[in-house]
């Protein structure tokens, strides 16, 4: 298995940055998707070049991207455009400086036509290289929907937080980079950030719910009627539980409000409940 990802990688790898040159295809952010702002090397990042080739449509619109567009601060573009057996199945593109060499990397789903959805890392320099991805769920139509990327254990390295099939087997997952690899470093089953068919797919959000000094995440469970409260650190546990009178749904807003912290958290019924995290 080890030598067969690797291969893999590398082949992949080489593939994409053979198709980073310039395009004269537009540029425009696919409809509904979300463009990152950088602080560091790149300035914005966004997903453009919508595709029906890869048939689930998860996330509500019959299109995936096909492309990826890094605006760096200097002013130069760059585009990468997936081969015909790949898509971004996402509407966001996260940054986040995974290998802490003071530049971002570029954390997207990379979904394939035979194997599904994979977490995929692009290193974006003079040009858009893959640089590693998590395997592939191994078929197709089977997707997976990060949570939010942060030093979840305190230890100075950031982790990414995902769910894996959040309709089907709902299972949490703490991936870092390691030694240019992405390994997974925790999991636990009973989590899900996605209603099937919907474009929301920020069911989360980060904060230091026991004020220990290491953020947490809160997250739904696997029916999305309770919001928990997960930490791991100083060991992986469940340290806060909310509940709410009908599913979970729409974007969770963060907001800092008068030196405390609130999380908006809409219902299914549309009705807003607003958490106090203090
Ligand atoms: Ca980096
Ligand atoms: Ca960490
Ligand atoms: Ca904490």
């Amino acid at each position: 298995m080890g030598m067969r990802f690797t291969g893999l990688v590398s082949f992949l790898g080489l593939f994409l940055a053979f198709a980073t040159t310039a395009h004269a295809q537009s540029l425009e952010p696919l409809e509904h998707s979300h463009v990152a702002v950088g602080g560091k090397q790149i300035a914005r990042a966004w997903l453009t070049n919508p595709t029906d080739r890869y048939r689930h449509f998860v996330l509500g619109d019959e299109y995936e991207a096909g492309s990826l567009v890094v605006e760096m601060q200097n002013g130069e573009r760059h585009q990468l455009d997936l081969p015909e057996n790949l898509v971004f199945e996402d509407r966001h593109v996260r940054l986040a400086d995974l290998d802490k060499d003071g530049k971002d990397e570029i954390v997207v789903v990379m979904s394939d036509q035979k194997q599904g959805a994979a977490l995929a890392v692009f290193e974006a320099i003079n040009d858009i290289t893959l640089i590693a991805h998590t395997p592939f769920i191994g078929t197709p139509n089977r997707w997976l929907n990060p949570a939010g990327i942060a030093d979840f254990d305190g230890d100075g390295r950031l982790e990414i937080a995902l769910v894996q099939m959040p309709h089907l087997v709902k299972r949490l997952e703490f991936w870092r980079m390691i030694d240019g690899q992405l390994a997974r470093v925790a999991f636990a089953d009973g989590f899900s950030n996605h209603r099937l068919g919907s474009r929301f797919q920020k069911l989360s959000a980060i904060h230091d719910v026991d004020h220990d000094g290491v953020v947490d995440l809160i997250i739904p469970d696997a029916d999305r009627t309770n919001l928990l409260a997960i930490s791991l650190y100083p060991e992986n546990r469940l340290i806060r539980t909310w509940e709410f009178p009908t599913k979970i749904d729409g974007d969770f807003v963060y907001r800092e409000r008068n030196n405390r912290h609130v999380l908006r958290v809409r219902a299914i019924s549309g009705k807003i409940h607003v958490i106090d995290l203090h």
